[in-house]
Parts: C-alpha cells; sequence; structure tokens
C-alpha cells in the first residue's frame, strides 16, 4: 500500500468497527487479562441481547413465546413464558465461557451454578432477565438489566454470602432496552456509553459515548395509581409537581424504559415504599444497584429517599429497597421533601423542655 495513504471512509469505518468488545479495550487502555475478561463479559451479554431481540421480534408469530407459564416466582410474580427464555438465554451464553461461575437471577430463588465454570470462574453476573415483562404481550418495551461482580473465595457451601456486599464494587452494570431499536447500554467505570444494534451486521454499534443525565428534567415516572399508600413525603413532592410548571408525568410500567429516558432528557423515575410493599418493589441487587452506578457514572444520583443505594448492604439476594434515582437536582427535590417529614417528626417526639428548666 502507498506511503500515507488515507482511508477514504475511516470515520465510518471506524465507528461500525466499534463493537462493544473493542470499546471495553479502548476504555481500559489494556489488552491485560481482566481487561480481556470484561470484554468477552459483555460481548456475551451482547449475545444475549442479540437472541432475546430476536425471540421479542416474533413473540406474536412464534408457537409459545407469549403469555404466562402458570408458575409464580420467588417474587410471588406470575411468570411468564419470555422470562424463562431470556433467563435461560443468559445461562446457555455464559456456558463454556470459563468465566462466570453463578448467574443470580429475579427468576431463580438461589444462584445457578454453571459446573464446568466452578470454582475457576471469577465472576458472577446477577439480573433481570426480562424487566417489565407486562408489556411483552401487548408489544411495548422491556428491557434486560444486569450486573457483573467479582466472585470473592471459592463459594463451595453455594451460599453466595459474598454477594450480599454494597453496589461500589460492582465491575460493570447496563441494561438492554428492546424498543424499536435495540439498545444497550453499559459502564465498567468509565462513564456511560449507548450501543444500538444493527440488526443488518448482527452487531452493536457505538451509538453514544460519555451520557451525562441533565442535572434537572422535565420527567417524573412514577406510578401514580399507588398514591394513598404513599408516605405523607412523598404525597408532598406529587403535590408540588402538580401545582408547578415545567413537569410532565412518564410512565411506561417497565423501569428499564422508563430509566432510559430519564437519562437521556432529566427528571427522575420514583417507586416508593408503599402499604403493600413498604420496602418497594424493585430489588437492589438487579435491578436499582446496576441502574445506581450507571446513574451516578452519568453525573446523576440513586438514593432510597435516605441512603445512597450503592452503599446499601443487603440481607438477602432479593432483598427490595424503595428508588428514587435520576437528574441530581430531581433526586435532591424528592428527598428534600422526605428530610422534612422526618425532621417534623422528631420535633413532635422530642421531649419537651419545661421552660422553668425543671423538668
Ligand atoms: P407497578 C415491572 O414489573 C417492574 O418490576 C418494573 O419494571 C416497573 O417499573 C415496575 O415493576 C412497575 O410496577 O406496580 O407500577 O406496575
Amino acid at each position: 500500500m502507498a506511503d500515507g495513504y488515507q482511508p477514504s471512509i475511516e470515520q465510518t469505518l471506524d465507528r461500525d468497527c466499534t463493537t462493544l468488545s473493542r470499546h471495553v479495550l479502548q476504555q481500559l487502555h489494556s489488552f491485560g487479562p481482566e481487561a480481556q475478561d470484561l470484554s468477552t463479559l459483555m460481548n456475551r451479554i451482547a449475545l444475549a441481547g442479540k437472541l432475546i431481540a430476536r425471540r421479542l421480534s416474533r413473540a406474536g408469530l412464534v408457537e409459545n413465546a407469549l403469555g404466562f407459564t402458570g408458575q409464580t416466582n420467588v417474587q410471588g410474580e406470575a411468570v411468564k413464558k419470555m422470562d424463562i427464555f431470556a433467563n435461560d438465554v443468559f445461562i446457555s451464553v455464559f456456558k463454556q465461557s470459563g468465566l462466570v461461575c453463578r448467574l443470580a437471577s429475579e427468576e431463580m430463588e438461589k444462584p445457578y451454578y454453571i459446573p464446568e465454570n466452578c470454582p475457576i470462574g471469577r465472576y458472577t453476573l446477577l439480573y433481570d432477565p426480562i424487566d417489565g415483562s407486562s408489556n411483552v404481550d401487548i408489544n411495548l418495551n422491556v428491557g434486560s438489566i444486569f450486573a457483573i461482580r467479582r466472585q470473592t473465595g471459592d463459594d463451595l457451601d453455594q451460599s453466595a454470602s459474598d454477594l450480599l456486599e454494597n453496589g461500589r464494587n460492582q465491575l460493570a452494570a447496563g441494561y438492554i432496552l428492546y424498543g424499536p431499536t435495540t439498545v444497550l447500554v453499559y459502564s465498567i467505570g468509565h462513564g456511560v456509553h449507548a450501543f444500538t444494534l444493527d440488526p443488518s451486521l448482527g452487531e452493536f454499534i457505538l451509538a453514544s459515548e460519555n451520557i451525562r443525565v441533565p442535572d434537572h428534567g422535565p420527567n417524573y415516572s412514577v406510578n401514580e395509581g399507588n398514591f394513598w399508600q404513599w408516605e405523607d413525603s412523598i404525597r408532598d413532592y406529587i403535590r408540588y409537581v402538580h401545582r408547578h410548571e415545567g413537569y410532565s408525568l412518564r410512565y411506561s410500567g417497565a423501569l428499564v424504559g422508563d430509566f432510559h429516558r430519564i437519562l437521556m432528557q432529566g427528571g427522575v423515575f420514583l417507586y416508593p415504599g408503599t402499604v403493600k410493599n413498604p420496602e418497594g418493589k424493585l430489588r437492589l441487587l438487579y435491578e436499582s444497584s446496576p441502574l445506581a452506578f450507571l446513574i451516578e457514572q452519568a453525573g446523576g444520583l440513586a438514593s432510597t429517599g435516605t441512603e445512597p443505594i450503592l452503599d446499601v448492604i443487603p440481607g438477602e439476594l432479593h432483598q427490595r429497597t424503595p428508588l428514587v434515582i435520576g437528574s441530581r437536582e430531581d433526586v435532591d427535590l424528592v428527598t428534600s421533601f422526605i428530610q422534612e417529614r422526618i425532621h417534623e417528626q422528631k420535633s413532635l417526639t422530642a421531649p419537651r423542655r419545661d421552660p422553668k428548666g425543671t423538668a
């Protein structure tokens, strides 16, 4: 090739060649063993996303793809056929990988151990295989949420107790949004990046790098049908946004889609505790914590309402927490109403001081 050859379409080719696995290595500036592991892990997650997207795109045409299985999962929720399909896809893509020994899923009471990968596999996948599955049968967006943690110890008793750690030691976190296009958003601690599945290539191609959530946005995303089950502080916040210009309620019933809107446009998503579920509905380890990792990487906040999600140490695998997540200013506004009520409560219950000081 002549010296000084300049490919004419270098930029376009570079973009089309910036696959997920290449992007991981670029971010880590390394071809070392851990970088290669993470690159391979993300590649396998991308494969799971492609397999699930393909199934969803034909769900209405394929026998036995839609509807309920008739079973109830550990969450007490009716299980959809797509939940099981997606759950098994993630298990399959990590077989023969030598990387992932355990998978902890919303759909499985205990972690699944891949025999040939244990105990050499040093990573654990925590995931919600299909989040928002009530949307599947009506062709609305659903998602998969994932987090990768390092396995500490051999876990020979299969208690998986090392998973009961806060979310700050997640190696990677992200989600796949199955919508008009299939989008994979992830972070390995070096910013948040989005890839779009190009069906003609069968590859996720880089779409946006270093996504930053606006400090404030117009969207608030919450199921107002629970209004009467909430604490007064949350009702105070809802009354505030009802009375002030510039707020729009957007709620799809699928966390991943609602979160993606908040990430891209700003605002706040809330799933507070209710009378029925005082700890909220969303699960910490494979829903709130991965999204909290992402939103903090994007410059936003994620709170239980009283403490950062990433600081919460779960007591059990499927622990739930309330969730307030999104733009910094909007999360702060919600938590300010919570703090105000806590302060009010304290002043009401504080021992009264006798003005004469004789008490
Ligand atoms: P509700 C879906 O079941 C899910 O776990 C999340 O994806 C979603 O944000 C939430 O529950 C919806 O719950 O009680 O508003 O229907």
